[in-house]
């Protein structure tokens, strides 16, 4: 039932967008996944330490969701951030420069990975506690409403943080007073190297909405089209006044858990037919059997995300490193 309606939101989305906005749904996949990749090259070379968990995959889920907002609206996330940092419109140049630990990175270097942060484009996180976004969106939704703005918050998080009370306090409190937030669970069926029905004890994420009295809907988060429908629901019904919604993305991380993790514990079969199912194939698909689309303008575009992946990583090389002298900048007690 739920996801017959979610179909139907797709084919509405595919018929309300022209090619334009198509292209730069496929373009903006396109960049992220070659990030990732380019990351993990930069990873085994060693201009990369620390930990670092990759989103390739999960694309439909960021492009979709964040399409759906304002430029003024805010996301925050998890570690596993890189996508939606760039899909908020953070600069592959710094994002690529922070992950190198360089001056120039978007939180100076001194983040890393997990902890991508941009106020002024209102990318506000990266988080490495498990739930740890849920409980800052609700404050965020609490302040826009206090100051009574226009925006809206847009929260991303994984099947892992159910369990967490967070989860379950932010829900409440977002439903109490009516909070303008989306809630974006990313269920990528495991949390680490553990099953979502080993962790959670209901295998429909979306129906914990029902607890917190909020519209909640499973998508496939394979599915740009498909989330970016879903998405624009939730989020005018954010920004009218009428409180938060829960919005379950069913979805695959390509990867380990992390570039530590070789994913032993999954079934290769099961690996390959999430490959099958990826996100950027199947727009590029869909566009041009529906010729909307043109092969060489993709193919264009295709040329032009590679430029700019080569010119994040050639500006991340060539960026300083901090300087010694500024170690304790930034830090609250000295
Ligand atoms: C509060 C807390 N508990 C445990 C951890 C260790 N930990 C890091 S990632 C992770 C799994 C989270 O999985 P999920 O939320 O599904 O996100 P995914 O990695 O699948 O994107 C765990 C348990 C943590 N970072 N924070
Ligand atoms: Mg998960």
């Amino acid at each position: 039932m739920a996801l017959e309606r979610t179909r139907h939101v797709a084919e509405r989305t595919l018929l309300t967008m022209d090619e334009a906005g198509l292209s730069d749904f496929y373009r903006l996949m396109l960049l992220i996944r070659q990030f990732e990749e380019r990351v993990a090259e930069m990873y085994s070379r060693g201009k990369i330490t620390g930990f670092c968990h990759l989103y390739a995959g999960e694309e439909a889920v960021a492009v979709g969701a964040i399409r759906a907002l304002y430029d003024k609206d805010y996301v925050i996330s998890t570690y596993r951030e890189h996508g939606h940092c760039l899909a908020k419109g953070v600069s592959p140049r710094t994002v690529m420069a922070e992950l190198f630990g360089k001056a120039t990175g978007v939180s100076g270097g001194r983040g890393g990975s997990m902890h991508l942060f941009d106020a002024g484009l209102r990318f506000m996180g990266g988080y490495a506690i498990v739930g740890g976004g849920l409980p800052l969106a609700v404050g965020l939704g609490l302040s826009i409403v206090y100051k009574e703005e226009p925006e809206v918050v847009c929260c991303f998080f994984g099947d892992g943080a159910l369990p967490q009370g967070a989860f379950h306090e932010s829900l409440n409190l977002a439903s109490l007073w009516k909070l303008p937030v989306v809630f974006i669970c990313e269920n990528n069926f495991y949390g680490m190297g553990t099953m979502v029905q080993h962790a959670i004890c209901r295998e429909e994420l979306y129906k914990f909405a029902e607890s917190y009295k909020m519209p909640g809907v499973r998508v496939d988060g394979m599915d740009v089209l498909e989330v970016h429908g879903a998405a624009l629901e939730a989020v005018a019904r954010a920004r009218e006044g009428d409180g938060p919604s829960l919005i379950e993305a069913v979805t695959y991380r390509y990867r380990g858990h992390s570039m530590s993790d070789p994913a032993e514990y999954r079934p290769r079969r099961e690996e390959r037919i999430w490959l099958e199912r990826d996100p950027i194939k199947s727009l590029r698909r869909r566009m041009l059997n529906e010729k909307r689309g043109d092969e060489n303008r993709l193919l264009e575009l295709e040329k032009e995300v590679a430029a700019v992946i080569d010119d994040a990583v050639a500006f991340a090389e060539q960026s300083p490193e901090p300087p010694l002298s500024e170690l304790t900048k930034h830090v609250y007690v000295d």
